[in-house]
C-alpha cells in the first residue's frame, strides 16, 4: 500500500514492520561505537533529539556548521558500517517510490524522548539534490508537520507511527518540515522513544 503525502513524498504504511527485530539488533552495536549525542547548532543551541549516524558519512552539527563527515568526531572513528538489512530496506523502499538507482551513504539515526522535538527546517546539505530521503519511523509515533518551500507556507500534519517508511524525493525534497514535541507514552518494543531513521545520498 502507497499514499501520496504530497508531489514527490511517497508513504509506505508498515513497510518496515517485518524488518524491525532485525533493525534493532543491528543498531545495538552501532549505538555501543557511536553513542547517540545531543549536537549544537551553529546558533549555540543544543538540539533535544540525540542523533548518532552509520554509513561511509554522517551528519554532524557544531559551532562551525552543519557537515558530512567521515568520522566521529566523539571518537575520530569512522562511523559504523551501515547494516546490509539497513541499504536493502531504504532501496526497497525508493525503489516502491519510483527511485531505482538510491544509492545511500549516509544513514542518520534520531532519538527522541518524551519532550524531543524538532523545528521547522529543510534538508541542503546533501550535494546530490536529485536523490530522494528515506526515512523510517519506529517506537512511539509523532505529528510530523509538512510544509512548502517557504517558511511560513501552511503545515500539513502527518503521524507517523512505528513501521511506516515516507520516501521524499522531487517536489517534496526541499519543502519545510518537522516533528512536534513528543508524548509521554510508552510503546510496547521501544518503551517511552521514537527513533527515526534517514538514509541519505549525499554525492
Ligand atoms: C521532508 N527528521 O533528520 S524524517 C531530519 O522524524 C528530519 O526525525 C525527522 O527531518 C524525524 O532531517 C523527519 C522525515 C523527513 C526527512 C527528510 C525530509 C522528511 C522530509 C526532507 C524533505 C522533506
Ligand atoms: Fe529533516
Amino acid at each position: 500500500q502507497r499514499q501520496l503525502i504530497a508531489e514527490g513524498a511517497v508513504c509506505l504504511p508498515g513497510f518496515a514492520l517485518e524488518y524491525v527485530p532485525t533493525i534493532l539488533e543491528a543498531l545495538g552495536p552501532i549505538v555501543e561505537q557511536a553513542p547517540f549525542r545531543h549536537l549544537v547548532t551553529p546558533g549555540g543551541h543544543t538540539m533535544s533529539v540525540a542523533m548518532t549516524n552509520c554509513g561511509s558519512l554522517g551528519w554532524v552539527s557544531d559551532r562551525r556548521g552543519y557537515r558530512y563527515q567521515e568520522r566521529d568526531p566523539l571518537s575520530d572513528n569512522a562511523w559504523p558500517a551501515m547494516p546490509e538489512i539497513f541499504l536493502t530496506l531504504a532501496q526497497k523502499a525508493a525503489s516502491e517510490a519510483g527511485y531505482q538507482r538510491f544509492k545511500p551513504q549516509a544513514c542518520l539515526i534520531n532519538q527522541y524522548l518524551p519532550g524531543s522535538k524538532m523545528s521547522l527546517h529543510q534538508d541542503k546539505d546533501e550535494n546530490n539534490k536529485a536523490a530522494p530521503i528515506v526515512s523510517i519511523s519506529l517506537g512511539v509515533s509523532a505529528t510530523f508537520l509538512f510544509g512548502g518551500l517557504r517558511r511560513d507556507d501552511p503545515c500539513q500534519k502527518l503521524i507517523l507511527q512505528h513501521g511506516d517508511v515516507v520516501v521524499w524525493g522531487g517536489a517534496s525534497r526541499f519543502c519545510f518540515h518537522g516533528v512536534q514535541t513528543l508524548k509521554d507514552s510508552e510503546h510496547s518494543l521501544l518503551g517511552r522513544r521514537r527513533l527515526n531513521i534517514t538514509f541519505r545520498q549525499i554525492y
